[in-house]
């Protein structure tokens, strides 16, 4: 049997890197967790390990002093990551560009752009060196499409594509893989962290409809994380199936 690989997931604490960590650790493969809320982070991390080799790193992407020291404190083995899980994110507030909060902004260009760039200048150099690896970002419809109220939101997603383009090209002459997986909506914490704990409001998103579930989006990362060497999954849209575009939606009523 083929020994297991390293898979670092960043945002294990909840959804789809929640499930994505469950998957992987039943698929051979050995995980390095991610997230702020320790808590979270050591359950996952004590439950996975009946299955699998599991560490956790707790750090906040956003600090990249924090983000670099947590990932040069990997040793031995765990330095060599195989596939890097660039899927901590959130959007944060749903207004049209004239009423938008400045720390909205920041908070999602700061996670979604600049913590997914800290991580990956971090894990890059190790894949360099062993010519070999594969960098999963997680961007979204929304990265597809704008939306109404979605303004910043979605070019903190535009950029997760045009970094998993960029990385592809400038990563293709050391081997290294980049996918980029778009989902459209998907039933987590998402929509109660973008309505800051409005729980009714997070709800009324998916009514009506069934919607994507955090397992669906970790199967199509497995399937990824899984071609041969000489296969590379590059950019996939995975919407439920009431869903045909970033505002076109069948509920039922
Ligand atoms: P969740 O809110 O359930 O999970 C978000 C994860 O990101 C959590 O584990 C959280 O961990 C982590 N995270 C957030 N901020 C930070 C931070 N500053 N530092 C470190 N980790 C952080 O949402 P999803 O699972 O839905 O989202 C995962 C990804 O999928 C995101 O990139 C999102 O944009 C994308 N996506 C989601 C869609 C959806 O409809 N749900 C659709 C398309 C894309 P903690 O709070 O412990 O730090
Ligand atoms: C999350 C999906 O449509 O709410 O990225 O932007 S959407």
């Amino acid at each position: 049997m083929n020994s297991k690989r390293i898979a670092l997931i960043t945002g294990a604490t909840s959804g789809i890197g929640e499930a994505t960590a469950r998957l992987l650790s039943v698929n051979n493969f050995k995980l390095i967790l991610t997230g702020r809320r320790n808590d979270r982070l050591k359950k996952l991390t004590d439950e996975l390990s009946l299955s699998t080799e599991v560490i956790s790193l707790r750090f906040d992407v956003r600090d990249r002093g924090q983000t670099a020291q947590a990932i040069d404190s990997l040793q031995g083995e765990w330095k060599n990551i195989d596939v890097l899980i660039n899927n901590a994110g959130n959007a944060h507030g749903l207004a049209p560009i004239q009423t938008g909060e400045v720390d909205d902004w920041d908070a999602m260009i700061d996670i979604n752009v600049k913590g997914l760039l800290y991580v990956s200048k971090q894990v890059i150099p190790g894949m360099m060196e062993r010519k070999a690896g594969h960098i999963i970002n997680i961007g979204s419809i929304a990265g597809k499409e704008v939306y109404p109220n979605g303004n910043v939101y979605c070019a903190s997603k535009f950029a997760v594509d045009a970094l998993t383009k960029g990385m592809r090209m400038d990563l293709n002459p050391f081997g290294i893989k980049v996918t980029g997986i778009h989902p459209g909506m998907v039933e987590t914490e998402f929509s109660l962290v973008r309505f800051k704990g409005d729980a009714e409001r997070a709800k009324s998103v998916y009514q009506g409809l069934t919607p994507l579930y955090a397992a669906d989006i970790a199967d199509v990362i497995l399937f990824a994380a899984t071609r041969p060497a000489h296969v590379v999954i590059a950019d996939m849209v995975v919407l439920p199936t009431a869903q045909a575009s970033a505002t076109v939606l069948k509920r039922e009523v």
